[in-house]
Order: structure tokens, then sequence, then C-alpha cells
């Protein structure tokens, strides 16, 4: 028996993801050495990718963290909306369509890993889901899809079987960084670069991409909560310039975790994610008073 997209498609939907985009892996020809999908799997012919949304319920938690002083309930975000279970799930569910696919059709399918709790990052999922045609680049370097706006999370198969790829977006803009600038506004750490400022240039199918040049060091300060300030029990980094060394050290010094799965908790912000505009922000969260919001510049 043979199976096409459609079959594949449907199969991740049933397995409860909200998106399923597929690309061919000559749109990822740009892709860092070692990273390029043939590189991993020798042969792959397409790239899979599925996304889930990531529940109301749950960002809203991040903003009664920020905007009420909440901090206590940030285990939710970290739980239902990074960590825990959607990468779990996605976990899961790469591995039930990587199986599907070899089942299926004798074609090699590998699944990656999806984040934290899962070994390694073999991929760029961001640069595959925007290949894959789910959605664009915010200036946050997050990818933005139409429905969600940055509040997805994705997986990626890698199959030797050929499949048709899907257009890359082509709809409405999602994000204009020069009227908006809520995210590098938002950023708690000024991790996020400035439109118009330092950004990254690539090439995803041919198409130049422009978005914001993240400071990784300084997202880790707000992500594990290196500082008091940022929900730390210690100040473990007491530079506002640190080096990947000083986060190396700083995240050593950290006691393991007694309150969840991970070994040091990566949960602690996710402010950009939550009060970027795109995918209809207004009505899940202004409408419905969940959020007071932030201004635009
Ligand atoms: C490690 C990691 C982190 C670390 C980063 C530490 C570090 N020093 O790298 C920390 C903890 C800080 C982090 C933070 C966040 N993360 Co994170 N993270 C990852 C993870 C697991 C690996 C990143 C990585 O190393 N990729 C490998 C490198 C090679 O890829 P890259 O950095 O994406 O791309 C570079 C190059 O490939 C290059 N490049 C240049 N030209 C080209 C051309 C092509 C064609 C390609 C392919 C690439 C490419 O461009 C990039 C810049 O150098 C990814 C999952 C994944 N595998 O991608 C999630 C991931 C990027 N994270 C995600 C999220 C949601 C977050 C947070 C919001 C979490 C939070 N704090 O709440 C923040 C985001 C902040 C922001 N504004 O971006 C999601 C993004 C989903 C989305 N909607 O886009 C991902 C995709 C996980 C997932 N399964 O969905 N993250
Ligand atoms: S997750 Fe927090 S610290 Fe990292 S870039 Fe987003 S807002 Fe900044
Ligand atoms: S917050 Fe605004 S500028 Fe930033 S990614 Fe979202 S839409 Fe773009």
């Amino acid at each position: 028996m043979s199976i096409n997209k459609d079959d594949i498609k449907a199969f991740a939907k049933s397995c409860g993801m909200h998106l399923c985009g597929v690309s061919d892996v000559d749109r990822l020809a740009t892709s860092d050495k070692g990273r390029h999908p043939c590189e991993i799997l020798p042969g792959c012919k397409s790239v899979i990718v599925i996304g889930a949304k990531l529940l109301d319920g749950v960002i809203q938690a991040n903003f009664r963290a920020f905007e009420d002083g909440r901090r206590d309930l940030k285990g939710l975000y970290g739980t239902y909306g990074y960590a825990t279970l959607p990468n779990f799930e996605l976990t899961y569910v790469c591995y039930s369509i990587a199986r599907y696919i070899e089942d299926e059709t004798g074609a090699a399918a590998t699944p990656c890993s999806t984040g934290p709790m899962t070994n390694g990052a073999q991929i760029s999922i961001r640069h595959a889901a925007v290949a894959a045609g789910l959605g664009v680049f915010g200036w946050m370097g997050l990818v933005l899809t139409p429905e969600f706006g940055p509040r997805n999370r994705f997986g990626v198969i890698l199959t030797t079987l050929e499949l048709e790829p899907d257009p890359m977006y082509e709809g409405p803009a999602l994000c204009n960084p020069e009227k908006c600038g809520i995210c590098t506004k938002a950023c708690p750490t000024g991790a996020l670069s400035k439109y118009g400022d330092e950004h990254y240039h690539v090439e995803i199918g041919g198409k130049p991409i422009d978005y914001c040049r993240l400071d990784w060091n300084k997202c880790q300060i707000g992500t594990y909560g290196l500082t008091k300030e940022f929900n730390g029990r210690e100040d473990y980094v007491t530079t506002s310039e640190p080096t990947s060394a000083d986060i190396f050290e700083a995240i050593a010094k950290m006691p393991v975790s007694v309150s969840g799965l991970q070994h040091t908790d990566s949960h602690n912000c996710g402010k950009c994610l939550s009060y970027c505009p795109a995918g209809k922000w207004g009505e899940h969260f202004k409408k419905t008073n969940l959020s007071k919001g932030i201004s635009a510049e």
C-alpha cells in the first residue's frame, strides 16, 4: 500500500495536530553545515513539519505572572505550553508519523528532537516550518502562523519518501516590525534587537527573510531565571552582557529542580511569544480581558 501527502496530513490531524506542511529539501539548501536534512538522513526528499497551538488558557497564565505578579502560575506555561506536554506530544506524534510512513511505504523516516527534555537539536525547526509553508518569521525570530501567531510549537519528520511540497506562505502580512516592535519592547532582558538595527538575513526557498538578532545568552537569563529579578533563587549571573561561558557556569550552579521534570526550569519567560499581536491576539486576550496588552511603539 502507498500513501500520499493528504494521508499523512489526515494522520497528523487524527493525532491532535493543528498544523502540518511539507517542504522539499531544496528550500533548505542554505542550512548551516551539518543541519541540512540530507546530512541528517541521507537521501532525504521531504521535510514534514507538524504544529500544535498553545492553549489560550495556558498563555493567560503568563499574563497573570507578568501583569498580576502571580509567578507561581508560571508552572502552567512550563507544563502545558513548553517543555512537558507540547514537547512530548510533538515528540510522540513525530514518532507515530515516522512509523506510519515506514510501515506503509518502506521509505525511511527520521523524527527530530523538539526541544527541552528531548535530546539535541538536529535541524532548525523554525526554518523548516517556514519552508513547509506553515507561516513566516516574525521579527522576534519565532515562526508566526496566521492561525496562532507565535503561540505554536513544531516538530519535524525527515523522510526519503517523495511528497509534493506545499507552497510557502503568501497570505496577508503577519508582522510589521516597523510599526509594531512589541516583542523588542516586551523583552525584559533586552535580548531582541530593534527593527533597523543588527539582524539575521536568511534565504528559504530563494526568498530573502530578515529577523532580529537574538542574544541567546540574554534570553537564557529570562528563560532559566538566572537572576533574582527573573524569578531565580540567586543571582547566578551578575553581568547584563553575559557570555556563553557565564551562562554555562550559571546553569551549572543552579540546584536540580525538585518541582518539575526538567533538570533546571526553563519556562520563566516567554513574554515575546505571549504578547505578539499576530494570530488574532486581540480577540483571544484583549476582548476577553485576559490581558492588558503592551502598546506598539
Ligand atoms: C535550544 C533552544 C532554545 C534556547 C537557545 C539557546 C541557544 N544558545 O541556542 C533557549 C532556551 C534560549 C530558547 C528560547 C526560546 N525558545 Co527555543 N528552541 C531551542 C531549540 C531546541 C534548538 C535551537 C537550535 O539550536 N537550533 C539549531 C540551530 C542551527 O538552528 P536555529 O538557531 O533555529 O537557526 C540558525 C541557523 O540555522 C541559521 N541559518 C542561517 N541561514 C539559514 C538558512 C536556512 C535554510 C536554515 C534552515 C537555517 C539558517 O539561522 C539561525 C541563526 O543562526 C529549538 C528547536 C529546534 N531544533 O530548532 C527551540 C525553538 C526554536 N524554541 C522555541 C520557543 C517557543 C522558544 C521560546 C519562546 C521559549 C520561552 N522562553 O518561552 C524562546 C524564544 C525566544 C525568541 N524570541 O526566539 C520554538 C519556536 C516555535 C516558533 N513558534 O517558532 C522551537 C522551534 C521549539 C519547537 N519545537 O517548536 N530556545
Ligand atoms: S523569551 Fe523572554 S527573554 Fe527570551 S527573547 Fe522572549 S521575552 Fe526576551
Ligand atoms: S511582536 Fe510585532 S514586531 Fe514582534 S514578531 Fe510579533 S508582530 Fe512582529
